[in-house]
């Protein structure tokens, strides 16, 4: 810990003097939204409407292929803001807290506190409210109203279902709700309107801002306005061609996705019936398209306001999801669509409209932000800046990014997601699978008990144990 506290000492007083030295040191708006997934009009989804996401990566960079490091949302949370990995020991589950799991760090709003910026949080950034003590200039803010707590019901048939008991996970009312309201009845919406109410602010300070807006939707339940139910076609919404477990996988792989069956309306166990998921589908649609127009919103009045060209904008998704492939839904596993992240840049001044096929993994944010503000990086991020992909975005770049989930330890390369399950008792492999993503994207047969891939499977293994090895021994207390 006296290391930490010590050489980050005198990172912040070098990097302070750098950033006083610089006086047009760039904003940042820093946007989260919690359970996106790439399915977006930018990421070839036609079927979606993202018009204003859309808009943002055609003025940016759009990383086709970013990971998170843990799919869970506190845990993924944690982990991009300290600009650590997730381990055996840290960042486990979805109500992890930054300030318990490694006390002192200095996360990446504090690295831009300490160097000058104001910083503040609306809406979900950490998962916990408190977590992350000494990141921001004032207490985060976090929307209130009549609505039973996050997961904002509005319409009185929907509060008459709440089990007000529920769980640790929250109350427990129906799977979705498309009640005839205004944006600003919701939290988004809330959330967006004080955006725009701090950036009128800040438009007359002279101090740099870190801004960062933590969108709830489309997290479960898909409680979103009528009007963006109505952008969408039930009859066309189709369930994913793979609702499979794929051939040969693992029991490993696999769960009862309880975060869903919590709500009133799943069943406990068992099959769902068509109609219904196609429902659900519907409204994570929805969601995804009442959240696009809440970051439409900000980013025209960031336009108006003339602050743009001076705003780094950065947009991701905590991690990916499933609605129905592979027999799943919601994330807490290690296949790609669970693993794989929407994350935009745009950059003033830099190249518009860039696409990157390169590997890039959320440990990656911090050092980014860093080098395009111009702070010194905190000695302890394990990530390496992808700012340099906006200029070249065809590059030679990471060979592997890493990612794990509970038991599960998962390396993805250009071509192949492999994934090692260890046993608590020994600590042994006890399980594995391996997919081509060239030859079968959906990752539908587990190929790493296939002869021709036996010498795969060692390489990617050894990756994997060196990896574990390096990301344990990096010095961080
Ligand atoms: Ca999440």
């Amino acid at each position: 810990m006296k290391n930490l506290i010590s050489t980050t000492a005198f990172a912040l007083v070098f990097a302070g003097l750098a950033g006083a030295q610089n006086p047009e040191r760039p904003n940042v708006l820093f946007i989260a939204v919690d359970d996106l997934r790439p399915e977006l009009g930018c990421y070839g989804q036609s079927h979606i409407q993202s018009t204003n996401i859309d808009k943002l990566a055609e003025s940016g960079v759009t990383f086709n292929r970013a990971y998170c490091n843990i799919p869970v949302c506190g845990a993924s949370r944690a982990s991009i803001l300290s600009g650590i990995r997730p381990n055996r020991t840290r960042f486990l589950n979805f109500n992890c807290r930054l300030d318990e799991d490694l006390p002192g760090a200095v996360s990446l709003p504090m690295h831009f506190k300490n160097n000058g910026y104001t910083t503040l949080s609306l809406g979900k950034i950490f998962h916990h409210q408190d977590d992350g003590k000494g990141s921001w200039s004032e207490t985060p803010w976090f929307p209130q109203g009549d609505w039973a707590g996050w997961q904002a019901y509005v319409s009185p048939e929907s509060k008459e279902q709440i089990d007000w008991q529920g769980n640790e996970h929250g109350i427990s009312g129906p799977s979705f709700e498309s009640p005839d309201v205004p944006d600003h009845v919701y939290p988004d919406g809330m959330i967006a309107q004080e955006a725009l109410r701090r950036l009128r602010q800040f438009k007359n300070t002279d101090e740099p801002f870190f801004l960062a807006l933590g969108f709830l939707k489309p997290h479960l339940p898909f409680n979103a306005p009528e009007k963006y139910w109505d952008l969408y076609d039930f009859e066309k919404i189709q369930l994913p061609a793979n609702m499979k477990k794929p051939n040969g996988a693992p029991n490993e792989s696999m769960h009862n996705f309880g975060e869903l069956r919590n709500y009133e309306d799943v069943p406990d166990q068992g099959p769902m019936d068509e109609e219904f998921m196609r429902k659900l589908i519907h409204g994570y649609y929805a969601c995804v398209s009442y959240t696009d127009a809440q970051v439409g919103k900000v980013l025209a009045e960031l336009e108006r306001l003339g602050m743009a060209e001076n705003t780094i904008v950065i947009l991701w998704g905590d991690h990916g999801f499933h609605l129905g492939e592979h027999d799943l839904w919601c994330k807490h596993c290690n296949f790609e669509k669970v693993l794989r992240t929407p994350l935009i840049l745009r950059v003033p001044g830099k190249q518009q409209n860039v696409k990157t096929d390169a590997l890039v993994e959320y440990v990656d944010v911090y050092p980014s932000l860093c080098e395009l503000a111009g702070l010194e990086k905190p000695f302890h991020l394990q990530g390496k800046s992808f700012v340099p992909l906006a200029e070249d975005p065809g590059q030679p770049w990471k060979e592997e990014v890493y990612c794990r989930w509970i038991r599960g330890e998962t390396v993805v390369t250009q071509t192949h997601t492999y994934t090692e399950w260890f046993s608590d008792q020994t600590g042994k492999v006890s399980a594995r699978m391996m997919y081509n993503l060239e030859d079968d994207p959906e990752e539908t047969v587990n190929v790493s008990e296939q002869p021709e891939n036996k010498k795969l499977v060692e390489a990617l293994s050894a990756k994997l144990k060196n990896h574990i090895i390096e990301r344990d021994n990096v010095v961080i207390r």
